[in-house]
């Protein structure tokens, strides 16, 4: 049965461990990493937690140091041959996770991959809200008892995954919710989500309202300004929460490539199916039917009307 001894049971005692989160991570990869971290100590094996990119959520770092979880960059680490490495909330070959020296021992996920991870452990519930909620089931099935932080960490984890339990919420997430809810600091969980954007955002906004583009209940909304990913989900979100649209769709220009956060509340239209259509040829991406992401290198970007009207006919709209 998966979980945290048939995971243990793949790991080489002698060999150091990693837990690591996708780069640029999230809440719920956070979570999910500090959650195996406390269910691997509970079998007695020692492991690190780390991540590539950097973490650009104000919300995020203050709960990293509230709920004093080491988890690190990459940069900072030294990294052995005999590294162990276990992926969570994310996947090996997804461009969203830094290659590391080391062998892949284990993914836990709960994106769909695009095909089936090659290494010795892996548990991935496409169908779940959350990572978090896969951990959660690792600590009851195995009843490790979990800490006040740990919990308070990994119900932050489902709520920012599901934007509090209002998409993609499966039966378990539900069980994981409640538990959580008690067993955790829920309070302080919540003003942290609830708290993500600062005043310096408002200028974003701003400029998405003035640059969205509306076509029935589709918003295509290209951005000028840099910014966080984080910032980006929360302009798609708040577009979403406008009764007349079930579409939609924010870019934003990067370094060296444009970035795209997609949102949907139609499930004859899931987010990860019209964005990878969308992209075709152009760039990669993937998610889940309410939310999902990807990217276009500068090159191949087909400027904003060409993005637009590929969004278009990959709804079927044109
Ligand atoms: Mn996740």
């Amino acid at each position: 049965m998966k979980g945290v001894d048939e995971l243990v049971s793949h790991l080489d005692a002698s060999k150091p461990v990693y837990i690591q989160a996708h780069d640029f991570p999230d809440h719920d990869a956070v979570a999910s990493a500090f959650g195996l971290m406390h269910l691997l100590e509970s079998r007695g094996v020692e492991s690190s937690l780390c991540y590539g990119g950097t973490i650009q959520s104000e919300s995020l770092s203050e709960a990293i140091k509230l709920l004093e979880i080491p988890i690190y960059s990459t940069r900072l680490l030294a990294f052995d041959d005999d590294a162990q490495l276990i992926l969570v909330d994310g996947f090996i070959g997804n461009r969203n996770m830094t290659g590391l020296p080391g062998t892949v021992v284990a993914v836990i996920d709960h994106h769909k991959p695009p095909e089936e991870p090659d290494c010795a452990y892996h548990d991935i519930r496409p169908d779940y809200g959350s990572c978090s909620t896969i951990f959660y089931e690792y600590f009851r099935d195995a009843d490790v008892p979990m800490k006040k932080s740990v919990a308070t960490m990994l119900l932050m984890g489902l709520m920012m995954d599901t934007a509090f339990m209002t998409r993609g919420v499966a039966p378990v997430d539900l069980e994981a919710f409640s538990t959580l809810y008690f067993q955790g600091d829920w309070e302080t969980g919540s003003r942290l989500l609830k708290n993500s954007l600062s005043i310096s955002d408002l200028g974003l906004f701003r400029e998405a309202i003035n640059s969205c583009e509306v076509a029935d209940d589709f918003a295509f909304i290209m951005l000028e300004q840099e910014c966080t990913s984080e910032a980006m989900a929360l302009v798609a979100d708040f577009f979403l929460g406008l009764r007349e649209l079930h579409f939609v769709c924010v870019v934003e220009p990067d370094r060296d490539e444009y970035r795209i956060s997609v949102r949907s509340e139609d499930s004859a239209r899931p987010s990860d199916v019209v964005l990878r259509r969308a992209l075709k040829g152009l760039g990669s991406g993937g998610g889940h039917v309410h939310m999902g992401g990807g990217s276009i290198p500068r090159d191949l970007f087909p400027g904003e009307q060409g993005l637009r009207k590929r969004f278009l006919q990959a709804m079927g709209k044109e």
